[in-house]
């Protein structure tokens, strides 16, 4: 009896090794295949002046590489394109009515009490940051870490909320300091762990002041006017009532910082003495051009689309060779393997088409974003994807990437089956959902939403401006022609109009269900 006794314990602990040595090996297997996870976000940055989606217009080699060892997503838009909602949506996975954060205004905080994408990945260990700008309102809520601008933020000597919620002036360009304190994260974080870094960039956002060693970086160009640049807005009412116009709305001694204030307290405050010099040295020159053509409006208008353009361009100059910076400590870390990387920003920007600077509208120019990701091994080098992405499935990517379940009340989809590693198991989105909200200040762009798909795009704006608008994107890519009104489309706007329907039912939209309920009791 005793030497049963004994084989069966002997054999009871056997197991339990066994077992112990078993849910060692899954445990190490699983955090060895979560990869780390860095999103770099920058504001306004258009797809139309990246070299990797074929911009002509300036050279991104950092992008450009990013895309060239990972995979460049070709139609990746957004869900409403203004800065502090896209974030929301990327950090929620969720619409804008459903997290509750639709428009930039001060007094809609950001509920940070809600599901977020770094409480998700905190419950397979990830460690999570977020430095630079965050533009919520509200402090960051789950993270590790954090490091922000308040609101916008500055270009020069900016302030930054730290966690102990100290606001601290630093000496640097935002750009640059955005990247140090995000290095001096990664090289103190727990190194056991995989972690979560979201990189918050402020370029390229207005008044596109560019670091110093980049002014005049592109004086040798002359850009070539987009087609719609004197576009009349014929048959769009709200296209013709905004007010984001570079020949009207840009302003001349803030925007384009000719004879700019450089005394009193403002934009160009937090230049030091030496940058001062070197601004007003730069464009006290242009204030002579300045003069020739600001009594002729075309000749005024083309003029300060130039300037626009460069300022911007040499705004980004810096964005991208930080960014550069960032991939170079992953190289030298050896962190490049194991970790995914993106490159995004909050939402697109209108480089003069329409005559226009800013965002807001769902047509392409700023409903589109740039969208690349690299995960050595897992995406294969110089991948092309042409399905339509939103900002709404970057977060149950990323769980995915991490192996995290992925909550049902999510409202986007994994891209992780576009890589081609298991096939698709449902076929991908035809049509994609917007929702804008923000009237009217800022530019006076008409609250609206709509559908679109890979040929059609069908808008209802509201409020001030009871309208619908259809373009065929394939055949009017500028949509200059609205052809909701045209019997022709007919049976295709009224198709249209039943998808929209279902896609407001399926994302919960009750405003825009209410605006159509109505619309069909009249
Ligand atoms: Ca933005």
């Amino acid at each position: 009896m005793p030497t049963t006794y004994c084989l069966l314990m002997k054999k009871i602990a056997r197991s339990f090794y066994v077992c112990f040595l078993m849910a060692c090996c899954i445990v190490s297997h699983a955090q060895e295949k979560r990869p780390n996870i860095l999103i770099i976000l920058s504001d306004d940055h258009a797809q139309q002046t990246i070299s990797a989606y074929g911009s002509k217009l300036a050279q991104t080699p950092n992008i450009d590489r990013i895309a060239k060892e990972g995979a460049l997503f070709s139609n990746s838009f957004v869900t409403n394109s203004i800065c502090a909602p896209s974030r929301a949506v990327l950090l929620t996975g969720k619409y804008s009515h459903i997290n509750g954060l639709k428009d930039n205004s001060a007094q809609r905080r950001f509920d940070g009490s809600q599901q977020q994408i770094q409480k998700l990945l905190a419950t397979a260990n990830y460690q999570s940051a977020w430095i630079g700008k965050w533009h919520l309102q509200s402090l960051p809520q789950g993270f590790d870490y954090w490091k922000i601008l308040p609101d916008q933020g500055n270009y020069y000597q900016p302030d930054f909320i730290n966690m102990n919620k100290d606001t601290v002036r630093y000496k640097g360009y935002v750009t640059n300091l955005i990247s140090e304190y995000s290095i001096e994260w990664l090289n103190k974080r727990d190194a056991s762990s995989p972690f979560f870094l979201v990189i918050g960039e402020k370029a390229t956002h207005r008044n596109w002041m560019p670091a110093i060693q980049d002014l005049g970086a592109y004086d040798d160009r002359t850009f070539p006017l987009p087609a719609n640049f004197f576009d009349a807005y014929a048959d769009r009412k709200a296209a013709a009532e905004q007010d984001m116009t570079i020949s009207k709305t840009m302003v001349t001694n803030s925007d384009l910082k000719i004879r700019a204030n450089y005394s009193d307290k403002g934009l160009f405050e937090r230049l030091s003495p030496e940058e001062k010099k070197a601004y007003q040295a730069y464009y006290d020159k242009l204030a002579k051009e300045y003069d020739v053509v600001k009594s002729d409006s075309i000749a005024l208008a083309k003029w300060k689309y130039q300037r626009y353009l460069k300022d911007y361009l040499s705004t980004a100059k810096s964005l991208d060779r930080n960014i550069g910076r960032i991939l170079k400590y992953l190289d030298s870390t050896g962190l490049a393997n194991n970790t995914v990387v993106i490159y995004t920003s909050d939402q697109g920007f209108y480089m003069g088409e329409h005559g226009w600077f800013d965002k807001r509208f769902m047509y392409e120019e700023s409903l589109r974003t740039p969208f690349v990701i690299r995960y050595p091994g897992v995406i294969k080098p110089g991948t092309v994807a042409d399905q339509m992405i939103v900002n709404l499935d970057i977060a149950p990517s990323l769980l995915d990437f991490a192996k995290v379940p992925v909550p049902a009340d999510l409202q986007g989809s994994s891209m992780v089956p576009l890589f081609g590693k298991a096939p698709l198991i449902k076929p991908w989105r035809k049509s994609l959902y917007y929702h804008y909200y923000e009237y009217p200040e800022p530019h006076r762009v008409a609250p609206h939403f709509g559908i679109r798909t890979e040929q059609y795009k069908l808008i209802r704006f509201y409020g001030p401006h009871e309208n619908w608008e259809l373009f065929d994107i394939v055949k009017d890519p500028h949509e200059m022609h609205n052809l909701y009104k045209n019997p022709q489309y007919k049976s295709q706007t009224q198709k249209l109009t039943k998808e929209l329907q279902q896609l407001a039912e399926k994302y919960k939209d009750t405003e825009a269900l209410q605006i159509l309920a109505h619309e069909t009791n009249q």
